[in-house]
């Protein structure tokens, strides 16, 4: 059969181009925000196997992680600056999700129209055959046109690696790091022996993406140009190669200008970005992790010696005071929604059942760390103070203000309140929970990432909607850094 270069390959090729400038400008934004990578799911400084960082972590005051965020500028990454994954984030998942439809389409159309035979070499004789243009490359000839058909060896063999196994990879290393996935089916981030691990693989898929892309575009610029661009623009054989490199040109205009175009929009108005995207997103997570409940239960012996913080602890002289008498006379406030508004003391919360889980916490940054949380479980406070119907939503507050004087608070639903691994947490690795962790008493949620677990809490309130609040976004991060909601990804 004919294998040339069908109407539909050359569509997905050129929205592949697209998503990836997106994938990779907003991968670069994400990775320097956290810029350490390990292969053990501790992140204990000093243990990374590499850094972009020149920061050491002081040991005489405390460090967060959102100190490590490197500034960018918006020529390489998008959006661009200082901690802005927010809306780096946005775009990546916006863009992984339409680059893995768009990358299904391809392989099934490929299998669909038997063009498959054009990326899976189909006798050995390819090994001597790829040697043999790669000997050529390397003494810097280029092969006959006729040894094209469509590709070469070597060009068949290194693209279907890509498609079959890097493309695969990025994905399912991508899908490793969430801690609604990791939080349901622990074994699933141990494939890649750890979190930490998978999320190294994903910056070494990055790598071996962009060598790829370097070298796939330079001999498309050495090697037969111009019918070269005649196959990816028009797919002709031998005509029209003029009209072709201009509409190919163009079309990479294109492409440049919706780079700079979103690089603009995320800037002026990243609060649009953040619902456009934001809906398209978890329009996907909703559907295929809505109701997911954490099964961890890690071992001792797997706590993490090093737990990373973020957040500085409140400033307030009162809550100064508190802290340097223990937080004796704290009580955890609930009210609104409920049938029976509460004021627990912490002799009052210890009275309580008392649920204690060894699990991975997973912050947005990237890092990780395994400990032990113990705490009363939110749905027996919840079955104390009865949620009244219109009740949807759980508001978490925390004694924290930003130095606008914003609060930190983060919500989530009633029904992902009751879960088991929902508890409202008093100590951590069986000691008191120290100030930095959120004393004397913080959320843990335990399918989603660090920034939902309120520390520093000081009440529940139980609401029927969250636009009101803050800027509307439901909660701190979100009002702020244009997190999303859902947190699960
Ligand atoms: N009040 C308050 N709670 C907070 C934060 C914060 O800045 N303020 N940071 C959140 C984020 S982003 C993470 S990853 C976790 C970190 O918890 P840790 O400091 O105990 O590791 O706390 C969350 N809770
Ligand atoms: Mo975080």
């Amino acid at each position: 059969m004919e294998l040339g270069f069908p109407l539909w390959l050359r569509v997905v090729h050129y929205l592949n181009i697209f998503l990836m400038f997106l994938l990779i400008r907003s991968g670069i934004q994400i990775l320097l925000d956290f810029p350490r990578y390990y292969f053990n799911d501790h992140c204990t400084p000093g243990t990374e196997w590499i850094k972009f960082t020149r920061k050491k972590v002081p040991s005489d005051r405390l460090w967060t992680s959102t100190d490590e965020a490197l500034p960018i500028s918006s020529w390489i990454a998008l959006p661009g600056g200082r901690h802005s994954l927010g809306i780096g984030r946005h775009w990546h998942f916006f863009a992984a999700i339409l680059w893995s439809v768009n990358g299904l389409v391809y392989i099934a159309l490929l299998f669909f129209t038997g063009q498959w035979r054009r990326l899976i070499p189909t006798s050995w004789d390819f090994v001597p055959q790829a040697w043999r243009t790669f000997l050529t490359y390397a003494t810097f000839h280029v092969p006959s046109a006729g040894e094209f058909h469509p590709y070469d060896a070597l060009q068949q063999s290194t693209y279907a690696l890509v498609v079959f196994i890097l493309a695969p990879l990025v994905i399912l290393t991508g899908l490793a790091l969430s801690p609604a996935i990791g939080g349901r089916f622990p074994w699933y981030p141990r494939l890649f022996h750890g979190r930490q691990s998978a999320r190294s693989l994903h910056l070494l898929s990055l790598a071996a993406f962009l060598i790829f892309i370097i070298i796939h575009v330079t001999l498309v610029g050495i090697v037969h140009f111009k019918k070269a661009m005649a196959h990816i623009v028009l797919g002709l054989e031998n005509h029209r190669e003029a009209l072709s490199i201009v509409l190919g040109l163009f079309a990479l205009g294109i492409v440049v200008v919706v780079q700079v175009g979103a690089t603009l929009w995320s800037q002026h108005n990243p609060r649009g970005v953040q619902r456009l995207t934001g809906r398209f997103i978890s329009s996907f997570t909703r559907f295929f992790f809505y109701g997911l409940r954490s099964r961890q239960a890690y071992r001792k012996a797997e706590i993490s010696p090093y737990f990373w913080t973020n957040g500085y602890p409140p400033v307030t002289r009162e809550w100064e005071e508190a802290a340097r008498h223990n937080f004796a006379n704290y009580r955890l406030e609930i009210k609104g929604l409920v049938e029976r508004p509460l004021s627990l003391s912490r002799e009052d919360l210890r009275a309580m059942p008392e649920e204690t889980n060894i699990t991975e916490h997973c912050c947005i940054q990237g890092w990780s760390g395994i400990a032990e949380w113990t705490g009363v479980p939110v749905r027996d406070i919840l079955a104390r103070c009865c949620p009244v119907p219109g009740a949807r939503y759980l508001v978490f507050h925390s004694f924290q203000t930003d130095e606008k004087g914003r609060e930190y608070y983060e919500l989530l639903e009633l029904t992902e309140a009751y879960y088991p691994q929902t508890i409202l947490s008093y100590a951590m690795n069986g000691e008191p929970l120290s100030v930095a962790h959120g004393a004397p008493l913080r959320l843990r949620m335990e399918t989603k990432l660090g920034f939902k677990m309120v520390k520093w809490l000081k009440s529940i309130e139980l609401v029927e909607g969250y636009k009101a609040m803050g800027e509307g976004q439901g909660g701190y991060r979100e009002d702020t850094q244009f997190y999303d909601i859902e947190a699960q990804i």
